[in-house]
């Protein structure tokens, strides 16, 4: 398979993914190492729902990830991780070194009693043994588990009571800023009420007093060190699988998302390669939480698979100052650079000085994930941190996806701002009109559907096949529903609007909140915005923003006039806001999205009845935010 290196070759090639899609795929599927060669390409059933890339085929991911980059790579480093203290040497990990480590996890694995198909929970923070903790299981055929190390025990428990979990890897504490999170307590609280742990084993990362209990409790250094770097990597099934990560569901309680091995390998390989153009000996750093898909795809598989180098980043964008990013990527000479734009908007809440004090011409591609990217905030990424020399890739997808579904090639597509553009080659989006026809033309405004299957879509929820269905194949029957809505511009270009049940129906015009937030986002006064709908007596639901400002207005009626105006002008009348509550901050997920859910409480005047909050970033701002409500 040819690499695209024009507009017209990824409309060539997007035509032929679609009129011969097996043909596509197996261009590419054949750039792997296969232990046999596999028997079909794809058989599928949207109805059942039921998916199978590459049947037959026999593999490890981690052979394709590792051992296949050791004729040539063995000296190139594979991982460069950079501790959340600036001061703190960064690691370089070759690939051989890479080999060697995950091995000897791999092999306390195996000597645990750990086989194929058992489940493993990992709950280390951002270290390098979290990056061999994730390849030592995929290589003996371990199903993983991430569970993000911030989540509270309640959370931890209930992620691995779900999947029945038989060892546990995770550490003393995790270093966040200038705190120290002492992880063991919390796992040993959680692991009071999972029955079905047997082991853990536990990293030193911060040297905290921790109590070890007999009979459970390991250290990593003690079982790991002294174990041989050779290991035989299991011969897994195409459709094995490979890991399960949970997703937080509108009802609270989470779905683990199951991906297999082979469709995740062959579509996150070509994605990373495809969207960010990867050239051999480029340095790629995903800021993601290892926690998140984003992370499992884009740092670990991805890069890995492709024989990138990859950094994994410890820290947090704000500390030891606002400038953290940037100074990482001047120390490390980072050519691509893909973040969330969360982050992008806190930092750019900073004074310039601390972007304009680093070297960041290293940088080639921009990119972007989890939420839409406001048009404020993309010129920004764009003018000072690509400084108008960087393509901006706004990537659209889902953990339910796998990877990256609707984005711009970097230097392929031409780009629009806050626009997600086209889809990859095999994607084969639909929008939808909410009676449930699918809506050909262009210009348009729906829900977001895929209908064609693609390698690296989730297979199932672990353990409830019953509620896959109904979340993902029922509303739109026979195709796969995003739960996101979004616009098809006059050029098919795709722009995500938000999570559907995040419209707002004001006197019978629907409205996308993404929009309107994009739109008092314009105000140069406005951080950042989130708007939720209250039931109003005349319109139906009436728009309520909740605003951050650089700086708490004093008095707040000019203010809200102008962002009215704003809002006014760039959508229409009727998406003015009715109130305007400026805030401090916003509750968000801690993988940085907005919890609209909490939001929507507060504007119906529903405080009493929040919901599950443990799972927030900041819970002290709900507080806040509830005391100063209109
Ligand atoms: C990768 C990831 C998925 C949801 C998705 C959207 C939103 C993600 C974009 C985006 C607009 C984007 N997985 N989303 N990327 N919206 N533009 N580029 O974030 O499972 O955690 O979230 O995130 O609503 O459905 S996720």
């Amino acid at each position: 398979m040819s690499i695209i290196s024009s507009f017209e070759e990824y409309k060539q090639q997007y035509q032929q993914s679609i009129e011969n899609p097996e043909e596509f795929w197996s261009q590419i599927a054949d750039t792997f190492v296969w232990r046999k060669k596999y028997d079909s390409v794809l058989k599928w059933d949207f109805n059942k729902p039921e998916v199978k890339w590459f049947e037959g085929g026999k593999l490890n991911i981690v052979e394709n990830c590792i051992d296949r980059h050791l004729v040539n790579k063995a000296r190139q480093t594979a991982i460069i991780w950079e501790s959340n203290f600036a001061d703190e040497p960064s690691r370089h990990i070759t690939y051989q070194e890479l080999f060697e480590s995950v091995n000897q996890v791999a092999n306390m694995l195996r000597q645990q009693g750990i086989k194929k198909g058992d489940r493993v929970c990992i709950y280390l923070p951002m270290i390098p043994q979290l990056a061999f903790a994730v390849l030592a299981c995929a290589r003996i055929g371990a199903v993983h588990s991430v569970v993000f190390a911030g989540f509270s025990s309640g959370s931890l428990a209930d992620r691995i009571n779900d999947s029945g979990c038989r060892l546990i890897l995770t550490s003393d504490g995790a270093y966040r800023a200038d705190k120290t999170l002492d992880l063991k307590s919390i796992v040993d609280e959680a692991l009071l009420k999972c029955p079905t742990v047997e082991k853990a084993i536990i990293y030193q990362r911060t040297k905290g007093k921790v109590t070890m209990k007999p009979n459970r409790d390991l250290w990593w250094h003690e079982v790991v060190g002294f174990q041989s770097k050779a290991c035989e990597a299991e011969e897994m099934d195409a459709e094995d699988i490979l890991f399960i990560l949970y997703t937080s569901g509108s009802t609270g309680k989470p779905k683990g998302m199951v991906h297999t091995c082979a469709g995740y390998m062959v579509y996150t390989n070509y994605t990373f390669k495809t969207v960010f153009q990867y050239q051999p000996n480029q340095l790629f750093w995903c800021t993601a939480d290892i926690g998140w898909i984003t992370g499992h795809s884009y740092i670990l598989y991805g890069p890995l698979s492709a024989g990138a180098t990859t950094i994994l980043f410890e820290g947090v964008p704000s500390w030891p100052d606002m400038g953290r990013f940037w100074h990482v990527i001047e120390k490390h000479k980072v050519n691509i650079f893909y973040t969330a734009p969360t982050a992008i908007r806190s930092l750019e809440q900073a004074p310039l000085s601390f972007v304009n004090n680093y070297d960041l011409s290293s940088l080639q591609v921009l990119g972007s994930v989890g939420e839409p990217i406001n048009v404020e905030a993309w010129h920004w990424y764009d003018e000072n941190i690509g400084r108008k020399n960087c393509p901006i890739v706004d990537t659209w997808w889902q953990t339910e996806t796998g990877g990256i579904m609707i984005s711009p090639i970097a230097n392929v597509t031409p780009l629009k701002p806050a626009f997600a553009t086209l889809p990859m080659p095999g994607i084969q989006p639909a929008v939808m009109s909410e009676k449930g026809a699918e809506i050909i033309e262009n210009n348009v405004e729906g829900r977001l559907t895929i209908k064609f299957p693609w390698p690296s879509m989730a297979r199932t929820i672990y353990g409830d096949h019953q509620r896959f269905r109904d979340t993902y194949f029922s509303t739109f029957p026979g195709m796969y529903f995003t739960g996101d809505g979004c616009k098809r511009d006059e050029d098919g270009y795709y722009r995500i609007t938000g999570r559907v049940d995040d419209i707002i129906i004001v006197s019978g015009h629907n409205l996308g909140t993404a929009e309107i937030e994009s739109a008092i986002d314009e105000h140069s006064s406005v951080c950042e915005t989130a708007v939720v709908g209250f039931p109003h007596t005349i319109k139906g639901q009436g728009v309520y923003a909740f605003v951050i400002c650089y700086e708490m207005p004093k008095e707040g009626e000019t203010l809200r006039q102008e962002i009215r105006e704003i809002v006014s002008k760039i959508i229409g009348p009727i998406a003015k806001p009715d109130k305007i509550q400026f805030v401090r901050g916003l509750p968000k997920t801690r993988s940085g999205k907005i919890m609209r859910r909490i939001l929507r409480k507060i504007a119906e005047g529903e405080v009493s009845s929040l919901g599950d909050t443990t799972t927030l970033l900041d819970p002290a701002i709900v507080e806040e935010i509830k005391a100063g409500a209109l």
